[in-house]
C-alpha cells in the first residue's frame, strides 16, 4: 500500500492522462477530458433555479440538495480529478414512418447504455491501474449517480451548452453519452469547453411542446422525453397531440441542430445499433398486447425501454396510435380498454380511440363506460365520447 502511495506521488499528471487517453480511445470512447474535483458552481446555481421553478417535475433524484449533485467530493471523499468521457451513440436517421410505428429516440435503439458503458469503464480503470502500477480509488458511472454530468463534461473540455441544453462537441455534435470516472489521482485539468450557437435558435422554435423555456433551460414537465420515459402518470391531455408518434424519448431538438446535421458520425459501438435492441420504431399493436410484467421484461430486457415500465410504454403507444390515426390498432386498443389491469392504459386507450374515431370506437367506448371502475379512466372515456359526437 505504501509503495503504491509512493509511486502515485512520483507520477506526472500529464503522463497518466496520456495513458488514459490512449486506452480510452482503444476502448471506443470518442472524447476524454479532465477537470478537478472542485464544486461545479455555475451548474449548481442553474440547477437550483431549475428546481425552484418546478422544472424537475416528479424526478425524485433531481430534487436532491444542489450540493449533492454539484460536488464530486460528496460522491467520493478522496476525489482529486473527474475524468469525463464521451461516446457517440448516433445510430443513423429514422426512416420514414410508413408502417405506423411508435418512434424511439436514437439513444435507445440498441442495448442499455448503462450496462454497455459501465463494463468498458471498469476495464479502463483496471488497465490504467496496471499501466501506472498504482491502485486507484475510483467511481465509474454513466447517468446513474447524482452528478451534473453535462457541467463536469463542459469543465473537462468536452463541449459547450447548446440552447437545447445538450452538450455539443464541435467535432461530433451532441449525440453522445457522457460517462465519468471520479479518481483519487491528480491529473492535468483541461481547459473548459467553448463554442456557441451563434444566432441559431432552431431547437427552441422546433420543440413540439415549447419545453425550451430559455437558452439552455428545459422544463421537464413539458419535455416529451420526460413525459414518455420518467413520468409515471398520465401524459397531460393538452400535450398529447404534440407528442406525435414519439413512443420513447424525443430527438427533435437535436435533429434540427446544424452541429448534428454536419458532424454526427455513426457510433463505433455495435451495442448502439438498431439491430442490437428495440430499434427505430415499435410495433404499436404488438406492444399494446403485452399484458403482464413478465412478458414486458422478457420483450425489452437489456434495452433502455424497460424504464417507463409496462403501463408507461403502453400509455405512450396509445398516444402514438391516436396521433397516427392508426385504424389497424383499433382492435388492440379495444382490448386495452376492456382488459388491461392498469387504469393509466385504459384511460389512454380511450383517448386514442376518441382520436381515431368511427362507429366501432363509439360503441366500444359507450360499453366500456358502463363497466369502468376507475374515476380517472371514466372521465377519459366520457371526454373521448364527447369528442366523437
Ligand atoms: C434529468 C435528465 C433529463 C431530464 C431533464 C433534461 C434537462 N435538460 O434537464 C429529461 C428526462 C427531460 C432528459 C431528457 C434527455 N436526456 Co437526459 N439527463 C438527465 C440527467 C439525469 C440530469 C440533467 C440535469 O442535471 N438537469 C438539470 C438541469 C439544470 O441541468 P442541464 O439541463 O444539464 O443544464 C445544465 C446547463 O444549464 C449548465 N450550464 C452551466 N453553465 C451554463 C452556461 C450556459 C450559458 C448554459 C446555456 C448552460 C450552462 O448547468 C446545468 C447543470 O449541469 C442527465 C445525467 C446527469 N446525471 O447529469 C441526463 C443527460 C443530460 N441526458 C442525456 C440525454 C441523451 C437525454 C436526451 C437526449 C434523451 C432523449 N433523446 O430523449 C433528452 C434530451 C432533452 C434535452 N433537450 O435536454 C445525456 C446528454 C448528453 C449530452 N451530450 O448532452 C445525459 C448527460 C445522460 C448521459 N450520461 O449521457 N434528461
Ligand atoms: S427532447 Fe423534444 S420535447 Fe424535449 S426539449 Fe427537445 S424537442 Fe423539446
Ligand atoms: S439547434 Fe441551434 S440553437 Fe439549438 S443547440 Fe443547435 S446550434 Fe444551438
Amino acid at each position: 500500500m505504501e509503495i503504491w502511495e509512493e509511486q502515485k506521488r512520483t507520477l506526472g499528471p500529464d503522463d497518466a492522462k496520456l495513458i488514459l487517453k490512449e486506452k480510452a480511445r482503444a476502448k471506443g470512447f470518442d472524447l476524454l477530458g479532465v477537470t478537478s474535483a472542485e464544486p461545479l458552481a455555475e451548474g449548481g446555481e442553474r440547477l437550483k433555479e431549475w428546481q425552484e421553478a418546478g422544472m424537475a417535475a416528479d424526478m425524485g433524484y433531481m430534487h436532491r440538495p444542489v450540493e449533492l449533485l454539484s460536488e464530486p467530493k460528496r460522491l467520493q471523499k478522496s476525489a482529486r480529478s473527474v475524468v469525463s468521457l464521451g461516446v457517440s451513440y448516433y445510430p443513423g436517421n429514422h426512416p420514414e414512418n410508413d408502417g405506423g410505428g411508435g418512434r424511439v429516440a436514437r439513444y435507445a435503439w440498441g442495448k442499455d447504455y448503462h450496462v454497455a458503458i459501465k463494463e468498458r469503464l471498469r476495464s479502463l480503470r483496471t488497465e490504467l491501474e496496471e499501466a501506472l502500477g498504482v491502485r486507484i480509488k475510483a467511481r465509474a458511472f454513466t447517468d446513474a449517480v447524482p452528478l451534473l454530468e453535462r457541467s463536469a463534461a463542459q469543465h473537462a473540455g468536452l463541449g459547450f451548452f447548446g440552447r437545447n441544453s445538450c452538450l455539443i462537441n464541435g467535432n461530433i455534435g451532441s449525440y453522445f453519452f457522457i460517462a465519468d470516472l471520479i479518481l483519487d489521482l491528480e491529473l492535468e485539468p483541461d481547459v473548459h469547453g467553448t463554442g456557441t450557437c451563434g444566432k441559431c435558435a432552431r431547437c427552441m422554435v422546433s420543440c413540439p411542446t415549447g419545453a425550451i423555456k430559455a437558452p439552455g433551460v428545459v422544463d421537464a414537465r413539458l419535455c416529451i422525453s420526460y413525459l414518455t420515459i420518467e413520468n409515471r402518470g398520465e401524459i397531460p391531455r393538452e400535450l398529447r397531440r404534440a407528442v406525435g408518434d414519439w413512443a420513447f424519448g424525443c430527438d427533435v431538438c437535436q435533429e434540427v441542430c446544424p452541429y448534428n446535421k454536419r458532424k454526427a458520425t455513426v457510433s463505433r459501438w455495435p451495442e448502439f445499433s438498431a439491430n442490437a435492441g428495440a430499434g427505430q420504431y415499435l410495433k404499436i399493436e404488438e406492444v399494446l398486447s403485452i399484458r403482464t410484467e413478465e412478458e414486458f421484461e422478457k420483450r425489452f430486457e437489456g434495452t433502455p425501454l424497460t424504464r417507463p415500465g409496462r403501463a408507461g410504454l403502453l400509455r405512450n403507444c396509445c398516444v402514438a396510435a391516436g396521433n397516427l390515426g392508426l385504424v389497424e390498432a383499433i382492435p388492440a386498443l379495444v382490448d386495452c380498454l376492456r382488459e388491461d389491469e392498469s387504469p393509466l392504459v385504459r384511460g389512454h386507450a380511450a383517448w386514442a380511440l376518441g382520436e381515431i374515431g368511427g362507429a366501432e370506437a363509439r360503441t366500444v367506448l359507450r360499453e366500456a363506460l358502463e363497466k369502468e371502475p376507475d374515476a380517472g379512466s371514466s372521465t377519459e372515456i366520457e371526454l373521448a365520447l364527447e369528442g366523437l359526437l
